[in-house]
């Protein structure tokens, strides 16, 4: 059988119903585009598979929780998916964990050119073109509480190119095994491939970073098929903002000045590398010296985060400074952890806390009594290894701090 080249953009985790959080405070003019960017993200799927002309779109789960987005998210994808229809592009989407396809709203008719695929045993699809079949699709939405099953998903030997539609996660051993020729995966936030060559198994990721650590660029993935039948991968960037984490170093004799024009240069590149996006920027300071404990007592980060935002913030695009904070390490020279002083017993106590860290911490007794009933009650039972060594340098500084009388250090 003579094989026809074919492309299609492959996405997944739209998660429409899910906007950007872990900030703080967002500023007026940025509000909207917190609120807009899972919408916004989505739409340049729709935009990118017309303008590549895509054969068909893919979407592997998790599309929006039509509970949580209200009318909006449903009558949104109706939209856009029509918009496909007008140029005869076809939808092919398997729901995943917010997207059972018993949770969209019965009222709204999904257009004709939308394939849902159902819960349980994939449905094949074959899609045509000029009434001649190019590639064949198994598609399956996620059966709630249970893991990818790649022994349901089989190729033809001879025939057409296999494309599985799902959404979970699977040994890639066990996948490979298949022979499918590509694995359209869903439900990993990061994009990942887990194999390429001469068959793939990809996961594009989710569309827009939704906090903080959610650094680097995010979107949906282009597939093309050759007549040979060679996979490649093209990201395609969905992302309306960008989370940037920027770590800066201070040395001992550094002053404010200096600190500041390293971080206006900074912030300067961002925006050179960056400059069709709005940027997020978590900072973080390293290093030595007084600048670090002024930073560490509040005072100077706030005045810098203010100073940077003034500067920086407003502009087009927004390079909008969230924090700026030292970084988590204890800094002290060595023979004060030998000392016989409060600060030594101090540091001996939080060294052998992080040396032998207990399973979690618990700061539940801290609180205030009001906030005892609440979700920040779960919060303060601290279990990440990581986070319990943040917080246990962060005190040990600020214990450092308090027991190191000022003067010429000692
Ligand atoms: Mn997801």
């Amino acid at each position: 059988m003579s094989n026809r080249p074919f492309r299609f953009v492959h996405a997944a985790d739209l998660h429409l119903e899910e906007v950007p959080r872990g900030v703080a405070h967002v500023p007026t003019h940025l509000t909207d585009l917190f609120l807009q960017s899972p919408y916004r993200a989505a739409e340049r799927v729709f935009d990118a598979a017309c303008s590549e002309h895509a054969d068909f779109l893919v979407i592997s789960g998790d599309l929006l929780d039509a509970a949580r987005t209200g009318p909006r998210g449903p009558l949104f994808l109706v939209e856009q998916c029509e918009k496909l229809a007008a140029r005869g592009i076809p939808v092919y989407w398997a729901g995943g964990l917010v997207d059972p396809p018993e949770a969209w709203p019965p009222s709204v008719r999904l257009p004709d050119n939308v394939v849902f695929f159902p819960v349980g045993r994939p449905e094949e699809v074959i899609f045509n073109r000029q009434s001649e079949p190019v590639v064949r699709l198994l598609g399956a939405s996620r059966t709630q509480g249970r893991r990818l099953r790649p022994n349901e998903y089989a190729a033809e030997p001879g025939g057409l190119f296999t494309i599985a539609v799902t959404h979970g996660g699977a040994d890639p051993e066990s996948l490979k095994r298949r022979e499918i020729g590509y694995w359209a995966l869903g439900g990993r936030h990061q994009r990942q491939t887990l194999f390429s060559g001469p068959e793939a198994a990809h996961y594009p990721g989710t569309l827009q970073g939704r906090s903080p650590s959610d650094t680097g660029q995010f979107g949906c993935t282009l597939v093309e098929v050759d007549p040979r039948r060679t996979i490649r991968l093209t990201p395609i960037t969905t992302h309306v903002f960008r989370w940037h984490a920027e770590q800066v170093d201070v040395g001992q004799s550094d002053t404010r000045k200096d600190l500041e024009t390293i971080l206006r240069q900074r912030i300067e590149l961002l925006g050179q590398a960056h400059p069709a996006v709005d940027s997020m920027i978590s900072w973080t300071v390293s290093g030595s010296g007084r600048l670090l404990t002024a930073i560490r007592r509040g005072g100077l980060a706030d005045e810098l985060v203010e100073m940077l935002r003034k500067e920086y913030g407003f502009g087009q695009p927004a390079l909008w400074s969230l924090t700026l904070e030292a970084e988590a390490a204890i800094c002290v020279p060595p023979p004060w952890f030998e000392q016989e002083t409060v600060r030594g017993d101090f540091l001996r106590m939080i060294r052998d806390w992080r040396e032998k860290p207990r399973a979690e911490i618990d700061l539940t007794e801290y609180l205030p009594e009001c906030y005892l009933a609440g979700w920040l009650s779960a919060a303060a039972t601290v279990s990440d290894e990581q986070e319990l060594k943040r917080i246990l340098a962060e005190a040990a500084m600020l214990g450092v701090d308090l027991l190191t009388p000022e003067g010429p250090e000692s």
